[in-house]
């Protein structure tokens, strides 16, 4: 029984039908009243009971075969009737799909050229980073949570060279090999040991910015990001600035822009304040000038930074960050116009 059930599928295998009348002679052949698997499935009652397990599954599987193939070549025969025939090497090719930046390059550009605008130049910095740059200059405290295991990732156990954490470490390397007036803004992938979530990635990008010059207050900052605001959120945004902590500012705010779903009524995206939080910033500490070569006495300076992923979020509307990290086309199709 098992060498019939094999020579059966090697005839259907290697079955090719002229037309479709041979098609439906074949499939008469195989599996009609009297057809050859047919009358094999009616022979399975005589199977010793040992064997019925591997014959049984024989049989399925030169049935699966032989309904694929009648329909494969069904289908072959319809494309010809219908003039769809699948082999025509006449038919135009598929026009070339483009491509589309990716929506956390549009929203960082965007970010980007908004500041230039204003003069400031875009500086760049490496993501592997020492404790210096990233934290002591910083005005970071040796036991700041920040520099733990937990926070943080550390190359090889080594606790003096780490992958930053924010873009701050670009504004610190500018400091130290430029003289003021500094005013730059610095993009840049960076890392958090944090669980992965609708709301929190391990990888995400920032913008940060730096201005140093003679006289530089918070209205000077004030007025700064109102008119980074108002070119990013459309003209009738508001802002407002809220108290916070940095240890590299003194003072810190961080500022929410009025939200233009609701136009500041209240609704699920702002959840109901009227106000979605977007960047942080504040007077750089003097500490921090000090560090970086900078006379607190003669300069002073405003910085601020923002996660492109949070703006990108609440530009588009969209819930969930992971999004941005998995390229699905599906997804990404979506950006086509914003480019
Ligand atoms: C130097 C001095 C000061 C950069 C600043 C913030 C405030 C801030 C967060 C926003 C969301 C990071 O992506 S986020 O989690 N950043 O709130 N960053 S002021 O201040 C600096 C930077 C460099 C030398």
């Amino acid at each position: 029984m098992r060498e019939k059930i094999e020579q059966l599928m090697k005839k259907i295998e290697e079955f090719n039908a002229g037309t479709p009348q041979h098609l439906e002679e074949f499939r008469i052949r195989i599996l009609g009243k009297k057809g050859e698997l047919t009358e094999m499935f009616d022979e399975f009652k005589n199977v010793a009971a040992e064997q019925k397990r591997e014959i049984g599954k024989l049989l399925n599987e030169v049935k699966i075969t032989v309904q694929e193939k009648l329909k494969s070549q069904k289908e072959l025969f319809d494309n010809v009737e219908t003039g769809k025939n699948i082999a025509d090497k006449t038919l135009p090719a598929n026009a070339d799909s483009l491509g589309s930046r990716h929506p956390i390059s549009l929203a960082k550009n965007e970010i980007l050229e908004i500041f230039t605008r204003l003069g400031f130049t875009v500086a760049d910095g490496p993501e592997i980073e020492d404790d210096w740059h990233v934290f002591s200059a910083l005005n970071f405290p040796p036991n700041h949570p920040a520099r733990d295991m937990q926070d943080t990732f550390f190359i090889e156990q080594n606790p003096d060279i780490l992958l930053r954490t924010h873009t701050s470490s670009i504004q610190v390397r500018t400091m130290e090999k430029q003289k003021p007036p500094i005013r730059v803004v610095c993009p840049g992938r960076v890392f958090r040991n944090e669980a992965i979530s609708a709301r929190a990635h391990c990888i995400f990008h920032q913008v940060e910015g730096l201005y140093i010059d003679k006289n530089v207050s918070f209205a000077d900052m004030k007025q700064t990001l109102l008119y980074f605001a108002r070119e990013m959120f459309g003209e009738n945004t508001e802002i407002r600035l809220r108290p916070s902590f940095f240890p590299f500012t003194e003072p810190s705010a961080e500022m929410d822009v009025s939200c233009k779903i609701c136009g500041g009524k209240g609704c699920n995206i702002c959840k109901y304040t009227g106000w979605l939080e977007v960047l942080g910033c504040g007077i750089v500490d003097p500490n921090v000038l000090e560090s970086c070569g900078i006379d607190s006495k003669e300069y002073t300076g405003f910085a601020f930074g923002m996660g492109v992923e949070r703006l990108a979020m609440l530009k588009w509307q969209v819930k969930d960050l992971r999004l941005y990290f998995e390229n699905d086309v599906r997804f990404l199709e979506q950006f086509q116009s914003a480019i």
